[in-house]
């Protein structure tokens, strides 16, 4: 029988010895205990421990075979704590339209932070049981140079990191890599496999290149070594991941609390549905994430321009339209009379600018339509504005070189950049119009001083995000200023 908690009293935290509270089907699917630490993370947020962790925990399941993942945190302690206190077992839950199913997920056997615990990730990073490093760092964690995607090695983050090699006290991940992989190559190089899981087109050879940007830029004596033997012994598959994954909330807390019986701080809430697709070249060992349901396929580009193009390209239009016409969540949008159409349109229009090989844009589509309105998910539109000037290069405007190329009309992609440059606009209290964040706030909401010139503004705008060709094409500027004034005043015309 499962123990409860006496009656009166607080439930104790979700560990490792409370376990056995919980309903046989909230469980985790492995015995931590049992597994080995042969996966690091960079990057211990929500979407990490709703995906990877998850396929990673069932492929350990269902194979027996014991893949751990060590968890690092880039910069928040209070998540590598929490995690801790709980011995790193949390609760994942799918929020399906039909009601939520929650059970605890078991493969994080240990979560450290990067700059305090930079001794213990160096040594497994340099250990040849360690065979995997993935990584969701995000688009800014990577520090590429606008419009080039080479390392920015003016960065201060950057900089500062080249500059402390000595004494080790790294702040970017790009900088712990490489210094890990110097480790690794010194301390008898067995092969690694880097997965990016960020969404980026090209993820892996984009990670690729910030880090062997950062080796070649380092002092390290024997750094042509490190870059040869990286060429031989460094696999850097590309990968396309998808769930959706709303940041959590108190609430969602309370629910996970309620649920299990015991006191989770770190619960993670995600949409039913998931997918990844993995680029089969690795170097070493692998978990069979195939076991789960991953794909692995020669080549990804076309389920990954797919992918960014469309849903994350959809995300990033319903989120500045839907903070004009002040919606807060992507369902919200979609529940406007405007939202379906919007997502039907933008993947019309983009649907041609996708290699063949990958799903059907319209069927891909219909798809979109349902995981978007799942009324389950909170998805704050603020969480998918942000970092709007690293998104859309990624998201829109590659397919927007291809269609002009073409000479193809874009009248949904101008809207979407009108309301995109509506919300790069100041706060009056300070910071962006809705809410969102940027690393290149500032910038941004520096090009809306000439309020004379709607056209200037679009123009500087698209420089400041690296596209300085769009910047040149006349009509797509006066096409986007055009549409600037509907979102400026809260209406959505389409
Ligand atoms: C979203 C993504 O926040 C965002 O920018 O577009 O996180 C999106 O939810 C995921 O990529 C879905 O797989």
């Amino acid at each position: 029988m499962t123990p409860t908690p006496p009656p009166g009293t607080d439930p104790p935290a979700l560990g490792r010895a409370t376990l056995g509270w919980l309903a046989p089907e909230l469980r985790p699917a492995v015995d931590p205990r049992e597994l080995r630490p042969r996966i690091v993370h960079f990057g211990l947020g929500a979407f990490h421990r709703a995906h990877q962790a998850l396929y990673t925990e069932r492929a350990s399941a269902l194979s027996g075979e014991p893949w751990g993942i060590v968890a690092v945190a880039p910069r928040s302690l209070p998540v590598v704590a929490a995690m801790r206190a709980q011995d790193c077992l949390y609760s994942l839950t799918e929020r399906r339209p039909e009601g939520p199913v929650t059970r605890v997920i078991g493969s994080v056997t240990d979560a450290l932070g990067m700059r305090p615990d930079a001794g213990r990730i160096d040594a497994l990073l340099a250990s040849p049981e360690v065979t995997v490093l993935t990584s969701t760092v995000t688009e800014k964690g990577h520090h590429r140079r606008p419009g080039s995607g080479e390392l920015d090695t003016l960065a201060p983050e950057i900089a500062a990191d080249l500059a402390a090699l000595e004494t080790g006290d790294l702040t970017t991940v790009v900088g712990r890599i490489a210094a890990g992989l110097t480790l690794r190559m010194r301390s008898g190089g067995a092969p690694l496999t880097l997965v990016s899981c960020d969404n980026m087109a090209g993820n892996g050879s984009a990670l690729a290149t910030v880090v062997r940007g950062f080796v070649e830029a380092s002092s390290w004596p024997d750094r042509r070594d490190v870059l040869d033997w990286m060429t031989d012994s460094v696999a850097f598959p590309a990968t396309v991941v998808d769930r959706i994954v709303p940041a959590t909330t108190d609430a969602d807390r309370r629910t996970a609390d309620s649920v299990l019986g015991v006191r989770d701080g770190v619960p993670v809430v995600g949409e039913p549905y998931r997918q990844w697709v993995l680029e089969d070249s690795f170097a070493g060992p692998r978990p069979p994430w195939e076991l789960d349901g991953a794909l692995f396929v020669p080549d990804v580009v076309p389920f990954q321009l797919t992918k960014l193009r469309l849903l994350n390209g959809a995300h990033s239009a319903l989120a500045y339209l839907g903070a004009a016409a002040g919606c807060e969540t992507v369902a919200d949008a979609l529940a406007t009379d405007w939202g379906e159409r919007l997502v039907r349109a933008f993947c019309a229009e983009v649907g041609p600018t996708l290699p063949a090989g990958g799903p059907d844009p319209m069927g891909y589509a219909d798809v979109l339509v349902e995981r978007f309105r799942n009324p389950a998910v909170r998805h704050l539109l603020q969480q998918i504005g942000s970092d709007g000037s690293l998104k859309i290069p990624e998201r829109w405007l590659d397919a927007l070189r291809t269609l002009r190329a073409a000479s193809s009309p874009t009248p949904v992609l101008e809207l979407a950049l009108a309301a995109w440059a509506n919300a790069t606009r100041a706060a009056e209290g300070g910071g962006q119009l809705f809410g969102t964040t940027d690393p290149a706030a500032a910038a941004l909401a520096n090009c809306w001083q000439d309020t004379a010139s709607r056209h200037g503004t679009v123009r500087r705008l698209l420089q400041a995000v690296g596209a300085v060709d769009l910047a040149e094409d006349d009509a797509l500027v006066s096409g986007i200023a055009a549409r600037i004034p509907a979102p400026r005043a809260g209406h959505i015309d389409f």
